[in-house]
């Protein structure tokens, strides 16, 4: 299957397609902005999940040529979604594999310049795995997005590779909290305080709070109480296409 996939790459990322879920605003649950999320689908073997050719491609050779797919047709979606929703933000997972490529920063400032996207509207999210590139080179290219005012967050807090450490060493404008930490968060004081902590921490390094993983509305009273910014989570929406995201309202 891996191998059909690859194919897939080559000719022009056929079957690739990104579904888009809204991230509201904590107060008010009007929409901040949508994470861009990738699916595989074909005939033969049907809708493949992100973590059954991500992880793995991501070690490949083409794996610049999907990077690339990726960032530029959120992009020209994020054209689309900001005529309708002229503040939002388009946030998209980034791999190692496509930061540590020579030239990143020039690839993103052209598609930018490719599709009109502005970088203000752009954020860039970087997980765990992102931690297996040298720390300084990390925090240069980090540096360099947000000097052209691109956002950048740390995706899944609190778990893997993404820690305290990297927070405390690298600049960031947002922090997503793992949805393990808030799976239970109605019943746990203990996921409470571990909330309202790294909500402290990311407030002390002036970044803001995204929590995913927010599936009903007592999770929502919980979270309110807490200095959380912005949530995510299948109680708003399920990831969906571009065409069925821009016929809802949110
Ligand atoms: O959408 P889903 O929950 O199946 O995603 C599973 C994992 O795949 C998540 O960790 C997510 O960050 C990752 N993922 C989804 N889309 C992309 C993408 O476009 N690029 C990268 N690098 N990872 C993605
Ligand atoms: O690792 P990352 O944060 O990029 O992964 C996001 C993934 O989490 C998406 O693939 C999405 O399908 C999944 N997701 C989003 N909201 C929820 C939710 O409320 N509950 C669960 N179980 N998964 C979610
Ligand atoms: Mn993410
Ligand atoms: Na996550």
């Amino acid at each position: 299957r891996l191998n059909y996939i690859r194919n897939s790459v080559n000719e022009g990322c056929k079957g690739f397609f990104l579904c888009y879920q809204p991230i509201v605003f904590t107060d008010d649950c009007k929409l901040k902005g949508v994470e861009a999320l990738i699916r595989w689908k074909d005939d033969k073997y049907g809708l493949v999940p992100p973590n059954d050719f991500i992880p793995v491609l991501e070690q490949d050779a083409l794996f610049p040529t999907l990077g690339r797919w990726i960032l530029y047709t959120a992009m020209k979606d994020g054209m689309e979604l900001i005529k309708k929703y002229p503040d939002i933000i388009v946030s998209i997972n980034l791999s190692y594999a496509q930061l540590e490529k020579e030239g990143f920063i020039e690839e993103v400032m052209s598609i930018l310049e490719e599709t009109g996207f502005p970088a203000k509207n752009l954020c860039l999210e970087i997980t765990e795995r992102c931690r297996l590139i040298d720390t300084e080179l990390l925090k240069n290219l980090i540096m360099l997005l947000r000097n052209h005012g691109i956002k950048i967050a740390l995706d899944d807090f609190g778990t893997g590779y993404s820690t305290l450490g990297i927070l405390r060493e690298i600049e960031v404008d947002t922090v997503k909290i793992d949805r393990t930490f808030v799976m239970n968060i109605e019943k746990s004081e203990r996921d409470r305080a571990t909330v309202k902590c790294i909500s402290e921490i990311a407030d002390a390094y002036g970044a803001e709070v995204c929590v995913e993983g927010v599936e009903t509305e007592a999770m929502i009273e919980q979270l309110r109480t807490l200095k959380v910014n912005s949530l995510q989570g299948y109680y708003f929406s399920k990831p969906i296409t571009l065409e069925d995201f821009l016929g809802k309202e949110f």
